[in-house]
């Protein structure tokens, strides 16, 4: 938390972040995590239908996938309070990311690094739109795959990328690593 002086005018301010990502990468475990209330989410049951198509090779556990959106909130202080709008990570959901964006002040870009390829259309995403983003490791199981140098450098060039390793964990806890 941080300790800032309350705002004299008393009023809250709110600010809209986006979590973003590729397919199954965490983003809806992430925003269930760190929401202090109970994340609305739009998960829908994956089915046979979907075999060839969903890789779901690196997450065999994963038998949901979001549909729609995931929100979420965090009130940093009392007067400034942050809405989660997590993406659906599915291609053939992208065209909800261009509704899913307005408005915010800026994304996370979480990562699954055995599968970095998956997050370049999400970057390219908000590069193109030049809406600041910050890129988070998702640690699965507590295995780091590479370096975070090594992935922090593979991101150098990006101007308007900024860095935070994460582990999202599945359940209530917060942490990092
Ligand atoms: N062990 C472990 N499993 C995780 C973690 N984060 C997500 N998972 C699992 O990975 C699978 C996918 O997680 P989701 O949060 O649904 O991923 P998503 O990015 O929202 O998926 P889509 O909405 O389908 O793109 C689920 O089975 C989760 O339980 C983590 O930090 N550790
Ligand atoms: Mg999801």
């Amino acid at each position: 938390m941080s300790h800032r002086p309350p705002n004299p005018s008393g009023r809250v301010t709110s600010a809209k972040i986006v979590i973003a990502g590729g397919f199954g990468v965490g983003k809806t475990t992430l925003v269930g995590s760190v929401s202090e209330i109970t994340p609305l989410t739009t998960e829908a049951i994956m089915t046979s239908a979907g075999v060839g198509v969903d890789d779901t090779r690196q997450v065999p556990g994963q038998t949901t996938t979001t549909v729609a959106m995931d929100f979420g909130r965090i009130s940093i202080d009392r007067d400034l309070i942050l809405y989660l709008f997590g993406t659906p990570g599915q291609t053939r959901f992208w065209f909800m990311w261009d509704e899913l964006v307005r408005g915010a002040i800026g994304a996370v870009v979480l990562v699954d690094t055995r599968r970095l390829a998956d997050c370049f259309a999400a970057i390219d995403f908000f590069e193109h739109r030049r809406l600041p983003y910050l890129v988070a490791i998702n640690c699965f199981d507590g295995m780091q795959y590479h370096d975070p140098q090594d992935v922090r450098d593979a991101w150098r060039s990006r101007a308007t990328c900024r860095w935070w390793p994460a582990t999202p964990v599945t359940g209530s806890r917060r942490s990092t690593c």
